[in-house]
């Protein structure tokens, strides 16, 4: 099985992203997967096209995408991603759209293709707290979680994809009084547990 996993570059003014360091920490494999790490800009579109053209080199069987949610205490696990752009803050390279569609003549939303309860249970049962999110913002993530599924669905109809939020690295919150964050060793061990937990749901033969 093949994965691969993509973090952000930083943003908003934020020497580190979680979800691009974590990415240095996790082996090429884990049980029968192979991974493979790509960072990507905070940057509408771009970020799309940098992900199209890895998943067009690899050919994986899984694209997890990971960003940074700051201030929340908890990993939170994608449910849907939204066909909307709508940006409190420009991107990386300045913009900032206003209510626009990713894809015009695509479906409001789609789910992502993940088994994220036997993730949340995988994470509980290694004291990593996580939630089931039904809202990924507006922003680049939610664009990335939209956008690759909208991929799949059109020319990898069967390569399952998600999204999975991090809180904010200690390091991040050293001048935010009272703002949770996540060890780097915790975030370590809970993308470790996801990918086994995605490795052993998705090779249980299909009912
Ligand atoms: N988080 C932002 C974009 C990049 C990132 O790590 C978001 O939640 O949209």
């Amino acid at each position: 099985m093949n994965i691969l996993i993509t973090g952000f570059e930083p943003f908003q003014g934020e020497k580190c992203n979680p979800s691009c360091e974590v990415l240095n920490y996790l082996p090429e494999q884990i049980d029968h997967a192979r991974l493979y790490f790509l960072t990507v800009p905070v940057v509408f579109r771009t970020s799309l096209a940098k992900i199209e053209q890895a998943m067009k080199q690899i050919q994986p069987d899984v694209v997890l995408s990971l960003g940074q949610a700051g201030g929340l205490a908890q990993i939170s696990l994608e449910r849907i991603g939204i066909n909307l752009d709508d940006a409190r803050i420009a991107d990386n390279e300045g913009a900032q759209p206003f209510e626009q569609p990713i894809d015009p003549k695509g479906p409001a939303a789609y789910f992502a293709t993940l088994p994220l309860k036997a993730i949340q249970e995988g994470l509980r049962q290694q004291n990593i707290p996580a939630v089931i999110s039904n809202t990924a913002g507006t922003f680049v993530c939610n664009h990335v979680l939209y956008g690759v599924r909208a991929l799949c669905e059109r020319v990898y109809p069967q390569v399952r994809s998600g999204f999975i939020h991090l809180p904010y690295l200690p390091q991040q919150t050293l001048d935010r009084p009272g703002t949770p964050s996540m060890s780097m060793e915790d975030m370590v061990r809970a993308m470790v547990t996801v990918i086994q937990v995605l490795v052993r749901e998705l090779s249980k033969p299909e009912i």
